[in-house]
């Protein structure tokens, strides 16, 4: 995968972030303070880390969760917000029978990426013509000639011309109007005058409908400045950002370009034809976070952070240890529903309460109220819930938005649900039973 250690870094973070009692200062401090390493590992700039994880730690201190959210869930959606921030806006890419234009300095991946390109627009049913406009090296025609063969692209060249501004104006001439043309040019060591002239008597032959510049991912952040020189002397619409797959360096890279001005448009990810990625910020953050997509952001979280706790949890459950940490990491593992409306299905009453179908709803409302109240249970609570009294339940209310009353009934509650699974314990039938669901989900409680 790409940027792999910069992901595994961050998927770290969130993994703490799940694990930790309270969403307090210090967690804030030591996961900001992680993510900062983890950019700089990556050669993210230095300003930029430091802009980023100051407004994490800002909006994480001022900002609240909307109703029904965690705290935890809601830091990590910032977090999550403000990485995608930095990797700048998405560029449209349409697919059809347009003329585009490579440039770039040596080796940076021009022709390798015209070859690519000509295989996507041909996968989408887009014919290719591939032209070479690389006038100084014969062998460069005869690289892109081979290219061509193997994507089934059509292919334009004149050996003998040697202005690139005039191969393209014959290859105009000789391609049939539902063919796209891909030009790949010459590179130079650095920007010069000779090289900015030519790519402009190129440009204004073929008439692109996309200029795009090829940059190797392992030129870091000098990336950005690249990017920034090449769009104030030609015009960029965009950028291809190669050889993402081999490079410690890529996120400097991508977090330089994406200030640069000029968009990412697709980035190259190893040396096949097939390795080439159209570049949409938000899917990369997702996939970057081990995240699907966006609307599953929250959801998978949770179920990562919490599945070893919910197989601790049950064992606690049934030995009488339970906390309320267990309880919390249940609530969420399980969702609002939580193990615990469906472990007192198990009694004929519970609580005084019989749980029939007129009290899920109720039970809903409850479990989601206790997984606020939880958020604000500080970890020295969450361990010994015995020292929750007197001030401190007002201090937990205050916290996170309930009435007093209900955190003494999420106390009930525990120690209720405590007392019956130890019950459970006890008892064989039920023993065997729960074993059995415990077994069957997984780590999950369907009792
Ligand atoms: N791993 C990896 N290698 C790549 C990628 N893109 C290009 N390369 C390799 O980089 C080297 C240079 O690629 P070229 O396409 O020849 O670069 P160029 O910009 O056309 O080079 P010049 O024409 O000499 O300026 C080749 O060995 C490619 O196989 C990529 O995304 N990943
Ligand atoms: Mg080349």
């Amino acid at each position: 995968m790409v940027l792999e250690s910069l992901g595994k870094s961050l998927r770290g973070v969130l993994q703490k972030i799940a694990r930790s009692g309270t969403v307090d200062e210090a967690l804030i401090a030591e996961v900001v303070r992680d993510i900062q390493r983890a950019m700089l590992q990556a050669d993210v700039n230095v300003q930029l880390a430091i802009d980023l994880t100051a407004r994490v730690k800002k909006r994480a201190k001022e900002e609240k969760p909307p109703a029904g959210a965690s705290v935890r869930d809601f830091l990590v959606r910032i977090i999550y917000e403000e990485i995608r921030r930095t990797l700048g806006k998405e560029k449209p890419f349409e697919i059809h029978p347009q003329r585009v234009l490579l440039a770039g300095l040596f080796g940076q991946g021009k022709t390798t990426t015209a070859g690519k390109l000509a295989r996507y627009f041909q996968k989408k049913g887009v014919r290719v013509m591939l032209v070479a406009a690389d006038v100084h090296r014969p062998a460069a025609i005869d690289q892109l000639e081979q290219l061509a063969k193997k994507v089934g692209a059509d292919f334009f060249a004149d050996r003998t011309e040697k202005r690139a501004e005039e191969i393209v104006r014959a290859a105009r001439a000789k391609a049939p109007a539902h063919m796209a043309l891909i030009v790949d040019t010459a590179g130079r060591s650095g920007i010069d005058p000779d090289l900015i002239a030519e790519l402009k008597r190129v440009r204004a032959a073929l008439e692109p409908d996309e200029t795009l510049l090829v940059l190797d991912a392992a030129m870091g952040q000098s990336a950005g400045r690249s990017a920034k020189a090449f769009h104030e002397a030609v015009g960029l619409d965009g950028v291809v950002l190669t050889k993402l797959d081999g490079s410690a360096k890529g996120g400097g890279a991508l977090s330089a370009v994406a200030v640069s001005g000029a968009p990412i448009a697709f980035i190259g990810t190893g040396e096949h034809m097939d390795e080439l990625e159209r570049f949409d910020p938000t899917r990369f953050v997702s996939r970057l976070l081990g995240m699907g997509d966006i609307q599953t952001l929250l959801e998978r979280f949770e179920e990562l952070a919490n599945k070893e706790e919910a197989e601790k949890a049950a064992e606690h459950l049934m030995s009488g240890r339970f906390s309320l940490r267990d309880m919390r990491s249940q609530l969420e593992s399980l969702g609002q529903m939580g193990p615990f409306s469906k472990l007192m299905s198990l009694f004929p009453t519970f609580g005084g309460v019989k749980l029939d179908d007129d009290k899920l709803a109720e039970t809903q409302t409850r479990m989601r109220r206790f997984r606020s109240i939880l958020d604000s249970v500080n970890g020295g609570e969450l361990d010994d819930p015995s020292v929750i009294k007197g001030d401190r339940i007002h201090r937990i209310a205050r916290g996170s938005g309930q009435k007093p009353q209900e955190v003494r009934a999420l106390l009930k509650y525990w120690e209720a649900t405590r007392k019956a699974a130890h019950g459970i314990a006890s008892d064989r039938k039920l023993r065997r039973q729960l074993e059995k669901q415990l077994a069957a989900g997984g780590g999950e409680l369907k009792v």
